[in-house]
């Protein structure tokens, strides 16, 4: 093991207290795992899930969502707070420093990006969600004005999700100026987004969210997830949202 700073002691302490009391919530979730030559603190930190890893099976499987989470996410959560000091650094420094901006604000975009979808992935999914959202609610109203029919929101969600190009997302959005929904696909993280919006669900379609147990079969995944979407919480982004237009 490499050698580690008072402060990742003290955050490897509080991680194993965390997971004994807590179990798979434990601190893992408060807190991501600091890691060399990051600043102490920074502005972002990994969230919990708010499930057991398990919870998802049999559409997702546990270590899939673990790896997923504790690894990956964790992963742009650093890479965010990392591309963050850089800047603050580079603005401080100035001079030849300068021209590592683009390279910090790239990592920046790509990290940043991405810890927002995965925290917002982990919030699009229960334990015993899918079906329909309720006939009564805004989204289920909004969806079938936006895109006609909830069937022909789920077909086009799909096949945003099966044809992402590579690595990457589909994402339900909210679009203020012409106040709609659309279905927006992400490259990598970053790419292909449009400015404005407020994102309501995101689908993961980074091989990293099903080889495990789908393999090359994309697809299969992508209807696996709608067997999980936790339509109250996107409900509640929808309100947040119409509030904000
Ligand atoms: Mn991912």
């Amino acid at each position: 093991m490499s050698a580690m700073t008072r402060r990742e002691m003290l955050g490897s302490a509080a991680l194993v207290g965390g997971w004994l009391a807590f179990g798979p919530h434990g601190a893992l979730g408060q807190e991501s795992k600091p890691s060399e030559g990051e600043a102490a603190g920074g502005p972002y930190r990994l969230p919990r899930l708010p499930y057991d890893y398990a919870d998802l099976e049999p559409f997702i499987d546990a270590q899939t969502v673990k790896l997923h989470h504790d690894v990956h996410h964790a992963a742009n959560v650093r890479g965010a707070n990392a591309a963050v000091a850089e800047l603050e650094q580079i603005r401080r420094t100035g001079g030849e420093a300068v021209k590592q901006v683009r390279a910090a604000t790239d990592a920046l975009s790509f990290n940043l990006a991405g810890h927002m979808l995965h925290d917002l992935y982990w919030k699009s999914m229960k334990k015993s969600g899918g079906g329909d959202p309720p006939a009564s609610s805004q989204i289920a109203q909004l969806l079938t004005r936006d895109f006609g029919s909830l069937e022909a929101f789920r077909a086009n969600l799909g096949a945003a999700a099966v044809q992402v190009q590579g690595s990457g997302w589909a994402v339900l959005v909210y679009e203020p100026a012409a106040q709609r929904l659309l279905v927006l696909q992400a490259e990598k993280h970053q790419n292909a987004g449009v400015w404005g919006v407020v994102p309501l669900l995101a689908l993961d379609v980074w091989e990293h969210a099903y080889y495990l147990k789908y393999q090359s079969k994309r697809p299969d995944y992508v209807k696996a997830f709608f067997e999980l979407i936790n339509w109250a919480s996107v409900e509640e982004r929808l309100q947040a949202a119409l509030k904000l237009a």
